[in-house]
């Protein structure tokens, strides 16, 4: 661990630093942005009426749509002469949604994704492939900070050039990368493109997130690069990467940086707490930022949480993997299902390559899902390129049988040739809309 008394701190222990981080949050909220002193007053609340943890639940949520409002610098703690780092997420329209960092702020989040790639199975002597994009977004600075805290050898290579990274990877000899799952299984079919075997890497583990992905989709980046492969999960509007962790040792669960972060899973429709376990909203509320304090953050991602001590020693509280976020959920005919759902299903057949794209197009008056996906190499050299052949027509029956049973949903299958779905740099695209913009939702 790198932070073993925090990491490993006991129940009350957490419970003492997170009621501190509260209420410094509280006051320094109410003093100095705007728009909190304005909700707390309309809710009639002062920062001295917060004495536990429990009064968390007097307090406002904050949404993505109040970032928007409160563009650019709205939400800001510190006047920007203060302010040591700007970052952004790319909304899906418009302008992105921009952060602040003070340098403590920096600081802690070195820390914060130091421990990460500890958790991840990563050593000070480690040399360190980042490929996260850098820029606006997060990832790449941010993985790049924690390994800056813990003093690995980082490569700042960033996301693209794929045969370079490849390059870098043979040559550089690093133990670790980390890069979204989507686009680190480029790199890895590049090299099985070049007659490279991936497994003869100097890789040992890979720190992957960003984006929703499965258990199937560790599998395989594990048995294909021999590595093993952790979950990293954390939002611009919260910090960043390294808002969780999954630990190398036990890989069940993502542990939560507590002493940072609050968290709460709530139905994001009644918007009450659901219990321990329970799948719901993840709700973060900031405990020690200075530039940008955020009160209950909805998030949209969905997951559940555990409070159960892991077995590698960690106490923190533990989320599942995100399944989704609300605003990618498809619902069809009354079915609502994640991307992360249908990859789950997807990637247990065997002969389709992980590289899928689900497509919403209009049926005459209803809405329906054309699913797209490759079949591997091995596959389509068996029938000679022929996608009509009739092995090829029996996986697309199984496709369709397994996510009706599993998913509940009728989709339309269209299986493509090996590398001719378009492939990502950063975050993949899962779901393509081809609809009508005047279509009513389904
Ligand atoms: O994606 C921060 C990050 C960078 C996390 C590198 C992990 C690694 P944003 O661009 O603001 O920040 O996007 C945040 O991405 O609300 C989730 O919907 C999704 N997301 C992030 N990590 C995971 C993950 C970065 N491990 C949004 N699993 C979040 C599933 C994830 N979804």
């Amino acid at each position: 661990m790198y932070n073993p008394e925090i990491e490993s701190a006991s129940n009350q222990e957490m419970k003492v630093l997170q009621l501190n981080g509260l209420k410094k949050t509280v006051t320094n909220v109410y003093g100095n942005v705007e728009f909190y002193r304005q909700k707390f007053d309309e809710l009639q609340i002062k920062p001295e009426d917060i004495c536990s943890l429990e009064d968390i639940k007097k307090l406002p949520f904050t949404k993505k749509k109040d970032f928007r409002d409160q563009y650019p610098y709205g939400l800001f703690a510190i006047p920007i002469e203060e302010v040591t780092r700007i970052h952004g997420s790319s909304g899906t329209s418009g302008k992105p949604t921009i952060v602040g960092y003070s340098e403590t702020d920096l600081k802690n989040w070195g820390v914060l994704v130091a421990r990460a790639i500890v958790a991840a199975g990563g050593k000070k002597s480690d040399v360190f492939h980042n490929a996260y994009g850098y820029g606006l977004f997060t990832g790449g600075l941010g993985l790049h900070q924690g390994a800056d805290e813990l003093g690995v050898a980082t490569i700042p290579i960033s996301g693209g050039n794929t045969e370079r990274q490849i390059t870098i990877i043979n040559d550089l000899q690093p133990r670790g990368i980390c890069g979204t799952p989507s686009y680190v299984l480029s790199i890895v079919e590049k090299m099985e493109e070049l007659g490279m075997d991936p497994r003869k890497t100097n890789l040992e583990y890979g720190i992957f997130g960003a984006e929703a992905w499965s258990e199937g989709m560790r599998q395989k980046l594990e048995s294909k690069l021999d590595i093993k492969a952790v979950d990293i999960y954390g939002l611009s509007e919260i910090m960043g990467p390294g808002v969780a962790i999954e630990c190398h040792e036990v890989q069940d669960g993502l542990h939560i940086a507590d002493d940072h972060f609050f968290v709460e899973v709530i139905d994001p429709d009644t918007l009450e707490p659901v219990a321990d376990g329970e799948t719901g909203e993840l709700v973060f509320t900031s405990l020690q930022k200075e530039a940008l304090p955020i009160i209950r953050y909805r998030t949209g991602d969905i997951a559940s949480i555990t409070r159960e001590k892991c077995k590698c020693g960690r106490t923190t509280t533990r989320m599942s993997r995100v399944k989704g976020r609300t605003d990618d959920m498809i619902i069809v005919r009354g079915v609502n299902v994640f991307p992360s759902e249908i990859e789950r299903e997807l990637l247990q057949i065997d002969g389709l390559a992980p590289v899928y794209q689900i497509q919403l197009i209009r049926k005459g008056v209803m809405d329906a899902i054309e699913l797209h996906i490759e079949v591997d190499c091995t596959i389509y050299d068996q029938v000679g390129g022929d996608l009509s052949h009739e092995s090829i027509v029996l996986m697309k029956r199984k496709i369709q049988h397994q996510l009706k049973n599993a998913c509940l949903i009728s989709v339309d299958v269209v299986l493509n040739a090996p590398k001719t779905l378009p492939r990502s740099e950063g975050k993949a695209t899962r779901i393509v809309d081809r609809r009508e913009p005047t279509a009513v939702s389904m």
